[in-house]
Formats: structure tokens, C-alpha cells, sequence
């Protein structure tokens, strides 16, 4: 009781219109990332976790949180109990041992894990996994808040025990106590939660930036695109393809305010300087959009970091985001990890090629599902991906396309074109590219004007 106060009073229980990890609508949604910037709260929840441990006398000889939020609790407890703590990696890395499990272990000893909410304890499974293959004994979780989504039964089937601080309807409960609800809301709510998850996608996702940006809290560069786009009212990145730096800063001096994204070619600059650079990067950061380097690496990992960090341009140092081609494989896509990761880059993430613009392009049949496949394995820092229809029913990943223009449908060279209508409408993509249509025009800021509102209005009238 005295947690869920805290709790309640850290803005961790909110009503409104949400959609949850699972595809559900719901009214209610638990925020526990108020734990980690409450020290007060995460400490009573560690604690509260340290009295279960004891009342159900618990016999463990290691203690793993469930990656990423359950790890400060995780070790939280391990300091009170005095436990040694063994940390689970979300992927394996790429680099020295190759490792899934971290620490010191006997194979043969008890694990216990800490997870913070459990829905249907998938990522549980898949952590107990890891460990039991690593010959750990893994049969006892506890977690703060059971959801009551079934995972309780799922976990039985693989013979783990959970045990929790609290559950939904306690929650819901205590709302209502508190007059933050009504019986008939909580009736609602656990309604809500009892809605079927399709395997397949076919409920109704909502595809609201305002919702998206709820699933977002692991994937900075997405968290920072809908921000943009939500101020800025604008889902228009302009492809920059010209060749001198003068060029393109009048460009942007004329376009900013029109823009979520800048797209860059760095290679087709005949002038590049670091005085470019820097006054891109203040332009970026008083207007408000990101640097998008559309350089499209596709080759070995160790080769693809060289050519984001170093050579002529030093890719990384600037770029928030770049393209990548999956046709290399998914374990050279873990290069960016680190990339993204290294406090001194500017890159926040990737997107992957899932299908050109280009006629006749190889990047059809199984290449767009597969690429899709790839991206879902590293989703802090793939934030998407440039296709011409929307190419999963994720709403966490954004959805770039190219090929757009109003008035013409081809170049002559391949490139094929379609209306803002078509692309963002019908083909249900996010963001539109935008090149020469903007950049060719007569009067350029009016150009993007008209495509930043037309385009807005086509993905905010969108439902799906
Ligand atoms: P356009 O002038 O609107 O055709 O420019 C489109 C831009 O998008 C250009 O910079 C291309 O390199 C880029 N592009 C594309 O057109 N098609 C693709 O499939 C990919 C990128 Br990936």
C-alpha cells in the first residue's frame, strides 16, 4: 500500500488513450520508468522485493534482473541481500567472448530474477532461457507488478514460480480507494486487458504519434524524430542532393522551419569543410531536425565502422542517423550498437533499406520480411525503415519513403515517383523523402511548405 502511494504519487498510474507493447488499446497504463528517477520509491520497491524474499524464504545463489528496466532493482537487491549478481545481455556481443550471461557462475547454482512489470512473461522466458542453457538452475521469479495478462500460467508451463508485490486488480483497487477511479472504470480496464493479442496484427494498432511515442523510452533517435514532428507539425525530410555547401545551407536557411530530417549525400559535396558541418549542426540544433546521412553501408561490420568513424567525412561525429542495407546480414547490423552507444557520436540510430524506390529493384519477395526480422532483433537503435508501403505492423519502428512528387512519375534513371496521397495514405508510410521536387522548384520555401502541409495532413487523418 505504502508503495503503490509512491507509487501513484511519481505519476506511475495514468488514464488516458494508450497502446500498449502488445498491440492492445487501453485506458490505463503503468509508467515504472518513474522507478529509476524516484531513488526514494526504487529503493521501497527493492526492499519491498528483499521482505517477499524473505517471507517465502527464497534459497537462490545469484540474482539477474530482466534486461534493461528490472537491472537498478536488481541490484538494488543484491546489495541489501549481499548476493552476487549476474547480468543477462540483450544480444550477444559481437566482440571478445561473445558472452550472453555475465559475472561469475557455477553451472548447477539457483538464480533468482527481477523483473519490474510482468505482462505475459515473454521476456522472462526468453531470460531464464539464456541462463538454464548456461546450466544455471532457474525455476523462481519476482517481479513488482503482475499485470495479470497470463503470465503467470505461461511461466508454469516452463515451471517458474512468480511471485509479485502487486497485481493489476490490487492497483486498480487502490485506485479506487483513493477516488483516482470508479468500480465501473476498473471493470473497463480489466476488459480492456482481456482482449485477445492477434498474432497476426489484425487489431486495431493505433498508429497515433501520440501513442508511438509511449513505446519509444528505449529508442532515442524515434523518441526524438516524433518529438520533432509532433512540434514542428511536420513529417517532410528533405533530400539535400546538391554539391556545393553554400547550396545546401541557403537551402535549408529556406526550408527549416518545413522539415523534420535533413537528408544528406556527403559524398556528392565537391567543398565539404567542418565549417559546413558545424553550421549544419547549429542550424539542426535552433530549427529543430535531424541530420540524416543517407550513405547506405552494406559490408563487413569491421568495415562499415571504419566508414561511419573515420576517413574524410567521419560520418558518426555528425550524422544522428544513417541508412544501412540488411543484405550484409543482421550480425554486421550490430555494429551500430556501439556506435550509437559511444557518447561521442552524434548517431542515435539506423534505418534499414527494406525495399527501393528504384524500378526493377532486387529488394522484393522475402527481402523486405526478412529485413523486417533483422530490425526487430535490435530495436534501441534501428529505428526503422525507408520502404515504399509500410512494411510491418510495428508501430514502434517509423516508416520512411523516397519516390515522392507531386507532379512527375519518373526521372528517366529509375526512379519512380508517387503522390504524397499515395505514399502516406494508401502505402502508409510516416515520413516523406522528398528531393528534387522541393529542390528544383522556382520558389523553394513555398515547394516545402506545400509538401510539409500536405503530407502532415495525410498522416494525421490517417486511423491506421
Ligand atoms: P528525389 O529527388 O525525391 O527523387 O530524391 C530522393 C532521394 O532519396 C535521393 O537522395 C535518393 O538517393 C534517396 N533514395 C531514393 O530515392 N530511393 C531509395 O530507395 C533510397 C533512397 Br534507399
Amino acid at each position: 500500500m505504502e508503495l503503490l502511494k509512491e507509487l501513484n504519487n511519481n505519476g506511475a498510474f495514468k488514464l488516458g488513450q494508450f497502446v500498449l507493447k502488445s498491440g492492445q488499446n487501453s485506458s490505463f497504463y503503468i509508467d515504472l520508468r518513474t522507478l529509476i528517477s524516484s531513488p526514494d520509491v526504487l529503493a521501497k520497491a527493492a526492499q519491498a522485493l528483499c521482505d517477499i524474499i524473505a517471507s517465502k524464504n527464497l534459497d537462490f545463489d545469484y540474482i539477474v534482473g530482466v534486461p534493461y528496466a528490472a537491472m537498478p532493482l536488481a541490484t538494488l537487491v543484491c546489495n541489501i541481500l549481499k548476493k552476487p549478481m549476474l547480468l543477462k545481455r540483450k544480444e550477444a556481443k559481437s566482440y571478445g567472448t561473445k558472452k550472453l550471461i555475465e559475472g561469475s557462475y557455477e553451472p548447477g547454482k539457483k538464480t533468482l530474477i527481477i523483473e519490474d512489470v510482468v505482462t505475459t512473461g515473454s521476456s522472462i522466458i526468453e531470460t531464464i532461457e539464456a541462463l538454464r542453457n548456461e546450466g544455471l538452475v532457474c525455476d523462481q521469479v519476482l517481479c513488482v507488478i503482475d499485470r495479470e495478462q497470463g503470465g503467470v500460467h505461461k511461466l508454469a508451463a516452463k515451471e517458474i514460480q512468480l511471485h509479485s508485490i502487486t497485481s493489476m486488480s490490487a492497483i486498480l483497487d487502490f485506485l479506487i480507494q483513493i477516488d483516482f477511479i470508479t468500480p465501473q472504470k476498473k471493470a473497463q480496464i480489466l476488459e480492456e486487458l482481456r482482449a485477445p493479442v492477434a498474432a497476426n496484427g489484425n487489431r486495431a494498432i493505433c498508429w497515433s504519434l501520440e501513442n508511438r511515442k509511449l513505446l519509444l523510452s528505449k529508442n532515442p533517435l524515434n523518441k526524438h524524430i516524433i518529438e520533432i514532428m509532433m512540434s514542428k507539425q511536420t513529417n517532410l525530410c528533405v533530400a539535400a542532393d546538391l554539391t556545393k555547401t553554400s547550396e545546401i545551407i541557403e537551402l535549408v536557411q529556406k526550408i527549416h522551419s518545413f522539415i523534420c530530417a535533413l537528408k544528406l549525400h556527403i559524398d556528392i559535396i565537391e567543398d565539404f569543410s567542418w565549417d559546413f558541418i558545424t553550421s549544419l549542426q547549429t542550424l539542426a540544433q535552433e530549427h529543430k531536425f535531424v541530420l540524416f546521412e543517407d550513405r547506405k553501408f552494406a559490408d563487413i561490420g569491421k568495415t562499415m565502422e571504419l566508414q561511419l568513424n573515420k576517413g574524410i567525412y567521419k560520418i558518426s561525429s555528425w550524422a544522428n542517423m544513417v541508412t544501412v542495407h540488411s543484405v550484409a546480414g543482421d550480425a554486421t547490423i550490430s555494429t551500430f550498437r556501439e556506435v550509437v552507444e559511444n557518447q561521442n557520436t552524434a548517431m542515435e540510430g539506423c534505418l534499414l533499406i527494406a525495399e527501393l524506390s528504384t524500378e526493377g529493384a532486387l529488394t522484393r519477395d522475402f527481402y523486405p520480411k526478412e529485413t523486417v526480422e533483422f530490425a526487430k532483433k535490435y530495436p534501441n537503435f534501428v529505428g526503422g525503415f525507408i520502404c515504399q508501403k509500410r512494411c510491418h505492423d510495428d508501430p514502434s519502428f517509423l516508416y520512411w519513403t523516397p519516390g515522392v512528387n507531386q507532379e512527375q512519375r519518373g526521372d528517366g534513371a529509375g526512379q519512380q515517383w508517387r503522390s504524397i496521397q499515395q505514399a502516406v495514405t494508401q502505402d502508409k508510410n510516416d515520413i516523406i523523402i522528398v528531393g528534387r521536387a522541393i529542390t528544383s522548384a522556382q520558389d523553394v520555401k513555398a515547394e516545402a511548405e506545400r509538401y510539409a502541409t500536405a503530407g502532415w495532413s495525410s498522416l494525421i487523418s490517417r486511423s491506421d
